[in-house]
């Protein structure tokens, strides 16, 4: 048996805008998925957008039974900005009373919230304003983030600022996944570095909040394997590294931008507009702990005609397509279980061993139905198998050290996904989109014994 620490969180992820529903009322305003589905509704598979989610407005008491049912001791989710204050300034006393009782039902059946303040949902009214690209966005972020640490910190003990800014960043003003699906390198990074600055705001008010929780932040892990040991390839991985990686990782627990990822900005002319006091924000402020959210590596290789200034990502390193790789054919992405030691022995040695955990790992499939026994269970091995992968690397990195305090699946019911829709499924619960029914999968039958064990 392959023991877990002490207290260790086994749980879930989820997000606001991709589960709660009612995505224009009890006196919520738009966000920018709203808004984009009402304009282009063609961009989003089978034309499901932002309103069909598994409704955990409705669902939410329900719901923490499941939880509990499953064995998870912990959900990390996130509260709607624009639900919470619709204009930026007011209140919205629909959203308090919605969130207090389901941080509380989460509370009542031994479910330790986790809650995030940001998760790709831009509300519209700050997105007509130039949204991230803004200074204006600092402030007026650095306010939500106040005014959920007063209404909910008495029920919330761990806060994260941000789920995985450079997501938003890249899908929004590099490939076009999000609104405002712009192409610009150089707005992309303005826009990264007033994410940090406003992550570094939103923790300044946390210390003077609640100075007994916890504060971090939520990123995307890919780590990044060259091709070779050739030096062109090399220094493609490091360009990677130093963008995707580094880039939010060191000014988060080392409070220091890397200097070599300075020089490249500022080589290819894509340096941030910046304001002297910007630089004490950055250096202090140091989160207690990192999520990171895990589900393919990067593999890169020199790019075969690099532009400089560069235009994208792309002149800096290209995908390798390693000829060994498993892929999960419903996503296309790789299964490469094994970044999750060498995430672990990252965090160890180059982060002084800040403690961390999972924020999201999982598998999307398409089409489950074909996976069902004739009681109606979804038989998800793969999940399963997934998983155990994944579980076994990550159990490696903390018997060497690593302090990881926790793995969270990506999800807990089979949620609404961006562009995608409901294409691929990932719950421990299958939701039945016609009747908004949820029934266990054979994974969480399985993740309610892993949890009582605390290993498997
Ligand atoms: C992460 C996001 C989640 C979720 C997940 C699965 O990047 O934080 O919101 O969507 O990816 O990816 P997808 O839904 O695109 O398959």
């Amino acid at each position: 048996m392959k023991k877990f620490p002490e207290n260790f969180l086994w749980g879930a992820a989820m997000s606001a805008p991709q589960t709660e529903g009612q995505s224009l009322n009890f006196g919520k305003s738009a966000t920018i998925w709203d808004y984009w589905f009402q304009t282009a509704p063609e961009k989003f598979h089978q034309q499901q957008g932002p309103a069909i989610t598994s409704d955990v407005y409705g669902q939410y008491l329900k719901d923490c039974q499941r939880m509990q049912e499953i064995g998870l001791n912990s959900i990390r989710t996130s509260i709607s900005w624009a639900r919470l204050l619709p204009d930026g300034k007011t209140v919205n006393p629909q959203a308090v009373a919605f969130y207090r009782q389901y941080f509380t039902a989460m509370r009542d059946h031994g479910v330790e919230p986790i809650i995030n303040l940001f998760h790709f949902d831009m509300p519209m009214w700050l997105m007509a304003r130039g949204g991230w690209e803004s200074r204006e966005a600092i402030a007026a972020f650095a306010f939500y983030a106040q005014t959920s640490f007063e209404l909910f910190g008495d029920l919330v003990k761990k806060w994260t600022t941000f789920n995985e800014p450079l997501v938003h960043v890249e899908c929004g003003y590099l490939y076009q996944y999000h609104y405002p699906a712009i192409v610009d390198f150089k707005r992309a990074v303005q826009v990264a570095y007033h994410n940090l600055l406003a992550h570094k705001a939103a923790v300044a008010k946390f210390r003077n909040t609640l100075p007994s929780g916890e504060i971090g932040i939520i990123l995307n892990i890919s780590p990044t394997y060259p091709k070779s040991e050739a030096t062109a390839d090399m220094l493609a991985a490091r360009r990677s590294d130093l963008l995707n990686t580094r880039s939010f990782l060191d000014p988060a627990v080392l409070g220091t931008i890397p200097d070599d990822l300075v020089a490249l900005l500022s080589e290819n002319e894509l340096l941030p507009v910046t304001k002297p006091e910007d630089q004490a924000l950055i250096k202090d402020h140091i989160v207690d702990f990192i999520g990171l959210n895990y589900y393919q590596p990067r593999r890169v290789q020199a790019p075969t005609a690099p532009k400089t200034p560069a235009q994208m990502p792309a002149d800096f390193y290209q995908p390798y397509d390693w000829p060994d790789k498993k892929i999960n054919p419903h996503r296309g992405w790789e299964i490469y279980p094994k970044a999750l030691y060498d995430v672990a022995m990252m965090m160890k040695n180059d982060y002084h061993n800040m403690p961390w955990y999972v924020s999201e790992n999982g598998m999307g499939v398409a089409n489950e139905e074909a996976f069902m026994a004739d009681n109606g269970e979804i038989q998800d091995d793969y999940r399963i198998a997934f998983m155990k992968e994944h579980l076994n690397y990550l159990h490696q990195g903390i018997r060497e050290g690593s302090n990881c305090f926790g793995y969270h699946a990506w999800t807990f019911v089979d949620c609404w996904s961006w562009l995608n829709g409901y294409k691929n499924r990932y719950g421990f619960y299958r939701l039945d989109l016609a009747t908004g029914q949820r029934s266990m999968k054979k994974s969480g039958r399985w993740m309610k014994q892993v949890s009582e064990n605390n290993g498997f």
